[in-house]
């Protein structure tokens, strides 16, 4: 049996765009790593503003908030009871401050759906390395986090270490650490080293072209399960070079063209975006990145305001009963088409009524069910004869393809692989705004593409 997603997997995948927050004493020491000794009287914003994250968030179409509660330097954004090295040492709000709080109600107040991020490498605290006593310190934290704060939809365990060679050794009771979270947060999804999020496997924001939820289990983060789990990609990358503020990067955040070209390659390739934009000094959002990101979900909604195959008739001589072809153009997420039993390489055929011109496509497989299409191609109606206009692997909850305009009024999915039935959400056809075209062709020119 091919495994499917929990409800709250789901859920996540619909949501698709996840807002992350480097933010902590690196951010006052203009440093990436801080190494555990800074004092954490240097934390100080003068005009912390965790609305203003989260407002901007919502407005942008983020409905995930991931928060640094701890990064590898070990200062806590909140008064943990566990060690000193925290707000309660720092002069902000006098030492009673508390920023997981703020963001948390932020959210709450605005309907976004709230995570955080909690380093197990910890450079400053002293049971670091000595294996039981530091579990149970992060433990103690995670319970903390998993119990002050209302609900939380995401737990961010990073697996960086640079101890090195000759460092400490801590050996993650990973187990314990998801028995805490799965206790006090039965609906959180633990992510990254953890069994219901996979990392992508690279800092760029980019999801392969064959993307699988389906996945072997891991040996450690899904100990004792056996056979394929539902582990989804997530794609976490900064908009800046760095993933804290550094006023030296101000005029480097990455370009309109770039950020399209990963949400196509992240959203567009059944996986989340994680993206991360860092608050500076004061305790806000920078403007330019902001503005950056208004003109980005302006360029999207552009091309993604109207569906040329929406409300279409759509035909399939391979329709399994209880099923119907027309699920993937009536805009209803809770229906889908599905093929017959046994044929092997269904179609289905969109009939736009007149002719249409557009330049993007959207397929979505019904992912409540699972992931199944291993390989598909689109195919126009030119001078009476079927052209393929894009193809691909993997589908997914959403997969994305962008080629040369299309000029048709028949378009149809053709089928060629799948593991097992695959169902089919939905078929969607675009024309790019002109903000996104030229965007795309500046970052093009600029040869600024990685994959
Ligand atoms: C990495 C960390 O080392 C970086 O500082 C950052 O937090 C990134 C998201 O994960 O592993």
């Amino acid at each position: 049996m091919l495994p499917k997603p929990s409800p709250q997997q789901v859920a996540w995948q619909e949501a698709g765009l996840a807002l992350f927050l480097h933010f902590g004493i690196n951010t006052f020491t203009d440093r990436e790593w801080g190494d555990g000794t800074e004092d954490p009287r240097l934390f100080a914003p003068t005009a912390l503003d965790a609305r203003q994250w989260a407002s901007a968030a919502k407005a942008l179409g983020f409905r995930y908030l991931i928060l640094t509660a701890k990064h590898h330097d070990g200062f806590c954004l909140w008064p943990t009871q566990q060690t000193e090295h925290s707000v309660r040492r720092s002069e902000w709000k006098g030492g009673t401050g508390d920023v997981v709080a703020e963001v948390a109600e932020a959210c709450a107040e605005l309907g976004l759906k709230f995570g955080f991020y909690l380093s197990p490498w910890d450079r400053h605290e002293p049971t670091y390395g000595d294996s039981p006593a530091y579990n149970a310190f992060f433990r103690r934290q995670l319970e903390e986090l998993c119990t002050g704060y209302g609900p939380i939809h995401e737990v961010w365990f990073d697996g960086a270490c640079g101890e090195g060679p000759n460092g400490r050794r801590q050996e993650y009771d990973w187990q314990s650490y998801y028995a805490v979270v799965r206790e006090h947060q039965p609906d959180a999804l633990i992510a990254i080293c953890g069994p219901d999020i996979r990392w992508v496997g690279n800092e760029e924001g980019v999801a392969d072209e064959t993307n699988w939820s389906v996945q072997e289990p891991h040996p450690t983060f899904h100990a004792g399960r056996r056979g394929p789990v539902w582990w989804p990609a997530e794609c976490d990358v900064s908009i800046r070079p760095g993933w804290f503020y550094h006023a030296h990067e101000d005029g480097r955040i990455k370009s309109l063209g770039h950020l399209l070209d990963i949400y196509y390659k992240s959203v567009g390739r059944n996986a989340v975006l994680l993206l991360n934009v860092p608050p500076n000094r004061e305790g806000r959002l920078p403007d330019p990145d902001l503005e950056r990101l208004t003109a980005w979900k302006e360029a999207l909604a552009g091309t993604f305001q109207q569906d040329l195959a929406a409300g279409c008739p759509v035909l399939s001589p391979h329709t399994r009963s209880g099923y119907y072809p027309e699920a993937v153009t009536d805009g209803e997420p809770n229906t889908c088409w599905a093929p017959e039993i046994g044929v092997a390489t269904p179609t289905l055929e969109v009939n736009l009524r007149e002719p249409k011109t557009f330049n993007r496509s959207l397929v979505q497989e019904f992912s409540p069910e699972g992931q199944h299409v291993e390989e598909y191609v689109l195919e126009a109606m030119q001078g009476g004869q079927w052209v393929p206009f894009a193809r691909g692997t993997t589908i997914g909850h959403r997969k994305l393809d962008r080629f040369p305009q299309v000029r048709t009024d028949r378009v149809r999915l053709r089928i060629l692989k799948a593991r097992d039935y695959p169902r089919i959400r939905r078929i969607g056809l675009f024309q790019a705004s002109e903000a996104e075209e030229q965007a795309t062709a500046e970052f093009q020119q600029a040869g600024e593409e990685h994959r």
